[in-house]
């Protein structure tokens, strides 16, 4: 019998009359726990006990949350094997993967242990005698957090991490594609002292759900900030809650992320960088790979090997078959929506190289490794060639194990069309010539760049977010994540005793006459 879980409200589990159950993504049969469908009350009631908690919490000296964040790292080093086969399970990644992306967690809690004996701020000189002037760190209040599933562990890290550790207090709203997994990793967090009330979770789905309830409190005023993760389009709309509410929401929205193969690459290194880039997670990365942009002298030699390895990908469930590229689809509609591109592509006029859309029984390529296809959905790795700027398949992200193959002819085409999408999360550009390197970097429209590497591959303590639709500027992760949980509060502090005003009672020095330079000699 799978377990039945509550949202987590004030530290006690609380049942829904709804709920619903999340389900192991290689196998639908089994289910993983039964999870309350959070109403909007229960919301509510959420954000009203993470406002009783913010006093408490945000007066609790940084350096202690920065000690609870460490011994959460601490709970995630130890659990990681059993986490890692979690997110395996329910939401399908690799255990390769998936250790990663738990790992990437303990990386970000590591940070922001010590980050808690930072925080600084700055001590500022006065234009008056007798009075300094200082810059705090504050914390916002109520922060609001919408994450997707396909990292439930790194990327909620990114967001509640930093967020504890500056003093505020929190409602997330987790996908219904990994709630176990988020259950375990607020646990976790509990275990690690974190005091109730601080960290509310609230189950559910998006639309007419937890989630849009959530967002609806920017309305009510019971938040002071959101953080998103999630597509464009409903980034969108996160984005003007919180605008009409005067908030600052951090939006990490989607991405159709190029990766340039030069006619210099060392071919080998670039095939295998395209392999992952477009498959890994079955291409349900924000960070995957959308176009190959491949030079037009090497074009057919990397088209080649690049097809040999695409048939050769072991694809099946990854809780059985520990080396495979790609497991499941995450849900229903990111596999509909991959189906759907197959019109798409047809329509565009694209040439299909490969591909032949669900893995079923009768329907596998070569390298299906695991037992029954029809338990869950799985996809062929798909292939598009002569695909051009303005096609609808060039320009949507689609999330799913598929990647397009566009010619250009050397460097200043290929970072045209690299740029000729309306997205700009991350890019890559294979190649050994340091001026092309060079123009890449300089010119392309992404929040992130690899040379020589993966379009992943975000760290802990860099900057990680996207330019034009990949978001709304902000940045998770490292010092930068600082600015979007908290506010700079400017102090003037005058033991002069005296009315003494800035601008107007400046005692600047007088200036006595000008000096003629050649006179002088
Ligand atoms: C995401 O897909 O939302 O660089 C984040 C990467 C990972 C993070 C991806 N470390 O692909």
């Amino acid at each position: 019998m799978p377990r039945t879980f509550g949202n987590l409200i004030a530290g006690k589990e609380v049942d829904s009359a709804t709920t619903f159950e999340s389900r192991n993504s290689s196998d639908h049969a089994d289910v993983v726990g039964v999870f309350p469908e959070a109403t909007r009350e229960q919301v509510r009631e959420a954000c009203i006990v993470a406002r009783e908690a913010f006093p408490a919490w945000s007066k609790t000296p940084a350096p202690i949350r920065g000690e609870l964040i460490g011994r959460f790292g601490e709970a995630l080093a130890r659990e990681k094997e059993p986490l890692s086969r979690l997110v395996t399970r329910e939401m399908g990644k690799t255990l390769k993967e998936a250790r990663g992306s738990v790992q990437e967690a303990i990386d970000t809690c590591r940070f922001f242990q010590s980050e808690g004996r930072r925080l600084y701020g700055q001590t500022v000189p006065s234009e008056m005698p007798n009075k300094e002037l200082f810059t705090y760190r504050r914390p916002l209040g109520v922060v609001g957090i919408v994450t997707a599933g396909n990292f439930p562990v790194a990327v909620p890290s990114w967001k509640i991490v930093p967020a504890l550790v500056t003093g505020n207090t929190i409602v997330w709203k987790p996908s219904e594609d990994a709630p176990t997994v988020a259950y375990a990793f607020v646990r976790l967090l509990a275990e690690a002292g974190l005091p109730d009330g601080v960290l509310n979770v609230v189950f559910g789905g998006g639309k007419g759900a937890a989630g849009e309830f959530l967002v609806d409190m920017m309305d009510e005023g019971r938040l002071d900030k959101f953080a998103f993760t999630g597509s464009t389009a409903v980034g969108r709309q996160v984005g003007e809650a919180a605008g009409r509410n005067l908030l600052h929401p951090t939006l990490e929205l989607g991405g159709k992320n190029p990766l340039v193969v030069m006619r210099d690459a060392d071919l080998d290194n670039a095939v295998q960088g395209a392999l992952f880039s477009a498959f890994a997670t079955g291409g349900q990365r924000c960070t995957s790979a959308g176009n190959v942009i491949v030079d037009a002298p090497i074009y057919d030699a990397f088209v080649e090997r690049f097809l040999a390895q695409v048939a050769q990908l072991r694809i099946g469930d990854p809780n059985q078959v520990p080396d495979v590229m790609y497991g499941p689809f995450i849900n229903q509609r990111f596999f509909e929506s991959w189906l759907a591109h197959y019109d798409v592509g047809a329509a565009d006029g694209a040439t299909k190289l490969y591909g032949e859309g669900r893995i079923t029984a009768d329907n596998r390529p070569a390298g299906w490794a695991g037992t029954d296809p029809e338990a869950a959905y799985y996809g062929w790795p798909t292939v598009w060639a002569d695909v051009r700027p303005g096609m609808k398949i060039f320009q949507h992200e689609t999330f799913g194990p598929t990647i397009n193959l566009v010619k250009v002819d050397g460097i200043d085409e290929a970072i045209e069309v690299a740029n000729a999408v309306d997205y700009g999360l991350s890019s890559a550009i294979y190649t050994m010539n340091r001026d092309w390197a060079f123009q890449f970097k300089d010119r392309i429209e992404s929040g992130m760049t690899s040379i020589n590497n993966t379009t992943n591959g975000a760290e802990a303590h860099l900057p990680f977010g996207g330019v034009k639709g990949s978001g709304n500027g902000t940045r998770e992760s490292g010092i930068w994540v600082l600015e979007a949980y908290t506010y700079w509060h400017a102090v003037n502090d005058d033991v002069s005793g005296k009315l003494q005003l800035a601008q107007m009672d400046t005692a600047y020095a007088e200036p006595k006459g000008a000096v003629d330079v050649a006179s002088l000699v």
